[in-house]
């Protein structure tokens, strides 16, 4: 059932600790943009690059923003979809997550079962994962229509990913949201670890190495990082946060 690029995805975690992704949006920036941010984060040390956004329609723009960054880098390209237009034939697999605590059934399985087909048809490699958005969620809160887990219940927030085991999700994604003021809180990751030993990625508001190092203390496996990259000499500070969070636990 694992296919490759989880494998090479545990891999890296059982070298390094906790690593580092690259969150590429494919709307509103240009091809040459995305190839530079692209090659940039890979130098930085990240371990693969996301494509992904939940406002993303256009399949054929995210298509090409795949072939775009896949002809630059040698990290895994792997889609991180908010919706059936988050396909592409041309990544190396697909975070396929469900947002599990959404109150439209559109987001928890109506849109996996729409997408499955073409993902079989296209040979991507499939990673189960459960998506939790924690607190308001900026976009992902609004459009997955996400009942926020309120940040200060980390109880509620283990519930969930503990759901998540049991329904057989090999990976759990605790996010805050894209370009939040504040990332989740360590206690929240603690408490996550303590029941779950899958794949715990972490995302949302994350910019400083001091918040990276007490996600990845906390027991975080994967930060992805996106909105930095949007910045302009974002180069220096990945690199810290990539150097930074190795090892920590
Ligand atoms: C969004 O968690 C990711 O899905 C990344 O968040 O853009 O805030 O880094 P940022």
């Amino acid at each position: 059932m694992m296919g490759k690029i989880e494998r090479y995805i545990r891999e890296e975690i059982s070298k390094d600790g906790t690593v580092s992704f690259a969150l590429i949006d494919s709307e509103d920036i240009s091809y040459e943009k995305i190839s530079e941010i692209a090659l940039n984060a890979e130098r930085c040390g990240v371990k693969s690059i996301l494509v992904g956004g939940s406002t993303a329609i256009d399949p054929f723009e995210l298509d090409s923003v795949v072939k775009v960054i896949k002809r630059k880098v040698r990290v895994p390209v792997i889609l991180f979809p908010g919706n059936v237009t988050g396909i592409s034939p041309n990544a190396d697999a697909i975070l396929f997550s469900s947002l599990l605590n959404s109150d439209n059934p559109y987001f928890i399985t109506e849109a996996q079962a729409l997408g499955a087909f073409s993902i079989k048809k296209y040979g991507l490699e499939a990673i189960p994962m459960g998506y939790i958005v924690i607190g308001e969620g900026g976009t992902i809160g609004f459009i997955g229509r996400a009942r926020g887990i309120p940040p200060e219940k980390p109880s509620l927030v283990a519930m969930y990913t503990l759901a998540a085991k049991y329904m057989g999700m090999r990976f759990v994604y605790l996010e805050a949201g894209s370009g939040v003021t504040s990332h989740i809180s360590s206690s929240i990751i603690t408490k996550v670890r303590d029941i779950f030993d899958g794949i715990l990625i972490v995302g949302g508001g994350i910019r400083r190495l001091e918040d990276a190092k007490k996600l990845a203390k906390a027991g975080a496996d994967i930060l992805v990082i996106g909105t930095l990259l949007e910045t302009e000499e974002f180069v220096p500070k990945l690199k810290e946060i990539v150097e930074g969070i190795k090892n920590l636990r």
